[in-house]
């Protein structure tokens, strides 16, 4: 029964029809989103207790590009990837501009890499010494250049920098570094790009991080100007803290400048996005959907990246997996029918506001997925469609040989 979908997409259209929902605006939302996936989430990761080769994995930024690509070819969602520096460095970033477009696909987000020099032990932008901050500084510079030949305008910043032992440093020292430094880079952001401040609570700093959580970004991005903006990785935040609200918090102040998508059980796990925690990745996508309802379009552009590492699963099987799961987080998000969810807040209706929430996240929404994924030329089943195609094999045969120019992409 090939086209039983078919039949299931009316039953679920006419349910929602009788919601009062419009299902061809739903199709159009569903068909318009977009989700960078990382060049790191195609090479080589591990943990630090030991990182184990995959046959066939990427093992320099052509082939991640390659894979890159054909995760966008099964599922037409993935038209950029994000690119980390120095761990993509070559010589030539026209070559790597070109060497994309040729697979249908471009260089996105630009990610500056200053954790991982010797130089940065005790921090970069955070530093006591000058001169490391100026090493950093020129980093960012560096990182702006490449995003003019690449043609990206997104400069994603993430910083390990912060303290193992209390008394080691100045907070109030270092914040202040953070502010000029980042005002700084700022400065050099190439014409109308955006910079996106990433948080984090720890790790690898034990006992403080300079930029710990999205507070402290937002207050930073707000002394540098429109286009800072604060970026949401899941997996960066203490047990408990409730995304979605800060997602809220977040879209209303008109700083919300993107994501990086995964999931975590304990820590920054880098799991599959929508693997541990379905329900929170759906109720990230109802305030997005609710407040796209509400001003017509979101306001502010926002960049939906995934920032995954896989060790157990195979690295491109994972990624196409988690563009799925994302996919479906935001297809029963637009199922919310957003106008009885507002009557009953406002009778304070717990539970008959819960059960317009729960309609949809218990919706299946694999019909809607598949038309719009008929439209847009993507496998119906991307995931299927990669597991029975040769892609992997392929891959394998002819990637054999030492990892070259690989990146950390240690948990
Ligand atoms: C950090 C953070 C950054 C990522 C690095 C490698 O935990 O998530 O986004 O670039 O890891
Ligand atoms: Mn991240
Ligand atoms: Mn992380």
């Amino acid at each position: 029964m090939p086209d039983l979908w078919r039949e299931e997409w009316k039953i679920l259209e006419k349910k929602l029809l009788d919601r009062g929902l419009d299902t061809g605006s739903i199709r159009r939302r569903v068909a318009a989103f977009r989700c960078e996936t990382p060049s790191w989430g195609y090479g080589p990761s591990g943990t630090r207790f030991g990182v184990f080769p995959q046959p066939g994995e990427a093992r320099t930024i052509w082939e991640k590009l390659e894979d890159a690509a054909e995760c966008h070819r099964l599922t037409q969602v993935c038209p950029s990837v994000a690119i980390h520096i120095p761990w993509d460095k070559v010589d030539d970033y026209d070559k790597m501009k070109a060497f994309a477009a040729e697979r249908g696909v471009r260089i996105g987000a630009v990610n500056p890499n200053v954790f991982q020099d010797h130089d940065y032990k005790y921090g970069s932008f955070g530093h006591s010494d000058a001169k490391v901050r100026q090493k950093a500084r020129a980093h960012m510079q560096e990182c702006c250049q490449i995003m003019k030949a690449v043609g990206s305008a997104i400069l994603s910043l993430w910083f390990a920098d912060g303290t193992d032992y209390a008394g080691q440093a100045d907070f109030r020292q270092r914040k202040r570094r953070f502010e000029e430094e980042l005002q700084a880079t700022y400065a050099m952001l190439p014409g109308g790009a955006r910079m996106l401040i990433e948080y984090k609570f720890f790790e690898p700093a034990f006992y403080h991080t300079d930029i710990a959580d999205w507070g402290m970004a937002l207050n930073f991005a707000q002394k540098c100007g429109e286009r800072a903006q604060v970026l949401v990785d899941l997996g960066h935040h203490a047990h408990g803290v409730n995304i979605e609200h800060l997602v809220a918090f977040l879209i209303d102040e008109g700083r919300l400048g993107g994501f990086h998508f995964n999931n975590r059980k304990y820590a920054d796990d880098d799991l599959t996005c929508g693997s541990t925690n379905p329900y929170e990745l759906f109720l990230i996508f109802v305030e997005l959907t609710a407040a796209e309802a509400e001003q017509g379009t979101l306001t502010q552009p926002i960049a939906y990246m995934i920032d995954q590492s896989h060790n157990s699963k195979a690295k491109l099987e994972a990624m196409i997996q988690t563009v799925e799961n994302i996919q479906i987080a935001q297809a029963k998000a637009l199922c919310v029918d957003h106008k009885t969810l507002k009557e009953c807040q406002g009778r304070n209706d717990v539970v008959g506001a819960e059960r317009c929430l729960l309609d949809a996240f218990h919706a299946d929404v694999l019909p809607l997925l598949k038309c719009v994924r008929e439209e847009s030329g993507a496998a119906l089943e991307p995931l299927e469609a990669f597991r029975l195609s040769a892609y992997a094999e392929k891959a394998a045969a002819q990637r054999k040989g030492k990892v070259a120019g690989a990146g950390l992409g240690v948990n």
